[in-house]
């Protein structure tokens, strides 16, 4: 691919309000913007999506820059590469660190398909020209989260997703209910239950929810399986599918009825993509979920959604729903219900330099040539 140059972007923006889930208050999001650059001048864009604290995986952006320059990066500067696909055999011998492969290997991808001037989703057999959008509500406030409905609702999303634990679950779903009847919702838990929570996990049902979402362990697949059977609402798994190995247990154990893939926590497209795969192999409908990211993220997650298994609208929103100013040019638009897919080449976005400096603490150059 005749690189030349890495450059890691770290950033730093406060949310527009803060994130609230049942482990933790995001009120700051840190990434790094990873770029890569070839010796024609082409430039493809990864973004890392660890958290500052380890709260939803092990890995924080911190341990992403150990990961980065200490070994994902001197690992494809000792071993020239021709495709983004070798990086699977390359990267073998680092155990997990997935947010921090994901990050370099979605850079790879965007400038691979740069220099052969197609669309990304093109490469992995995405056609869709437009996403369904679907957005999270995640705050402690009642009143503050039927407000938010009511705003997104002018947005037209196709999904509404609310973050629950068992001390809200009820009162929020009873009063999301009571005033919109019909809309396509869904609940995340963050792993706030466990099986003793079986019988008030049942009262849930009632709410014809689309799905609940990690109710068990953030590690757990068995007792998933065992909870699905007792409950008629769909579980979706989120972080219990680390890989297509976890995703192919779930499947076997009849854990869940439903998968939110998240490039990001599986290592990126090629794993993200063989779960996919996998799924529809097996008629287990798929989504695409987020991270609270920047447009970078976003934009992939975009061109990962246009493939055929993604059935149901992911949390796949506006620039706007988090960031006074996004780093991509144009930002992600939200206009009745749909995400126009871009046809660019690549992930289909430019990078706004303006706005990417602005949010600028701290930047190093790897020099791949030579
Ligand atoms: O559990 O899906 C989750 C955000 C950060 C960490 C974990 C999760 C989330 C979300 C998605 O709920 C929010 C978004 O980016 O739209
Ligand atoms: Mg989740």
């Amino acid at each position: 691919m005749k690189l030349s140059k890495v450059n890691l972007h770290l950033i730093s923006s406060p949310l527009k309000k803060p994130f609230e889930t049942s482990l933790e208050v995001v009120r700051n999001r840190e990434a790094i913007i990873v770029e890569t650059i070839d010796q024609d001048g082409n430039c493809g864009y990864g973004e890392v999506v660890a958290f500052s604290s380890p709260w939803y995986t092990e890995e924080t952006i911190k341990t992403c820059l150990h990961m980065l320059k200490d070994f994902l990066i001197p690992a494809i500067k000792s071993k020239p590469i021709s495709h983004p696909s070798q990086l699977e055999s390359i990267f073998v011998k680092f155990r997990g660190n997935r947010m921090a492969k994901a990050g370099l290997e979605g850079a790879l991808w965007d400038l691979y398909a740069k220099q052969r001037n197609i669309p990304l989703y093109e490469l992995f057999g995405g056609s869709r020209k437009s996403v369904q959008a679907g957005v999270v509500i995640a705050s402690k406030s009642v009143t503050d989260a039927m407000f938010s409905i009511e705003e997104y609702e002018k947005e037209g999303y196709q999904r509404y997703k609310i973050k629950i634990s068992p001390e809200s679950d009820l009162s929020f779903l009873k009063e999301i209910r009571q005033n919109y009847p019909h809309i396509p919702l869904m609940a995340d838990a963050n792993s706030a239950y466990s099986l003793k929570d079986l019988q008030h996990l049942k009262k849930l049902d009632e709410f014809n929810l689309m799905m609940i979402e990690q109710p068990l362990g953030h590690d757990d697949i068995v007792e998933h399986s065992e909870l699905q059977q007792s409950l008629m609402t769909p579980i979706c798994l989120d972080e219990s599918i680390t890989s297509y190995h976890a995703a192919k247990s779930a499947l076997a154990l009849k854990s869940c009825q439903i998968i939110n893939i998240k490039m990001s926590r599986v290592g990126g497209w090629m794993e993200a993509v063989k779960i996919h795969n996998l799924c529809v192999k097996n008629n287990i409908p798929v989504w695409c979920g987020g991270m609270i990211e920047f447009g970078i993220s976003r934009a992939h997650n975009l061109a990962l959604a246009t493939l055929p298994g993604f059935t149901i609208p992911g949390d796949l929103s506006s620039s706007s729903r988090f960031w006074e100013w996004d780093i991509i040019e144009p930002e992600i638009q939200v206009k009745n219900g749909q995400i126009i897919v871009p046809h660019k080449p690549g992930i289909g976005f430019e990078v706004n330099r303006k706005h990417l400096i602005k949010l600028l603490v701290h930047k190093e150059s790897i020099v791949l040539d030579r």
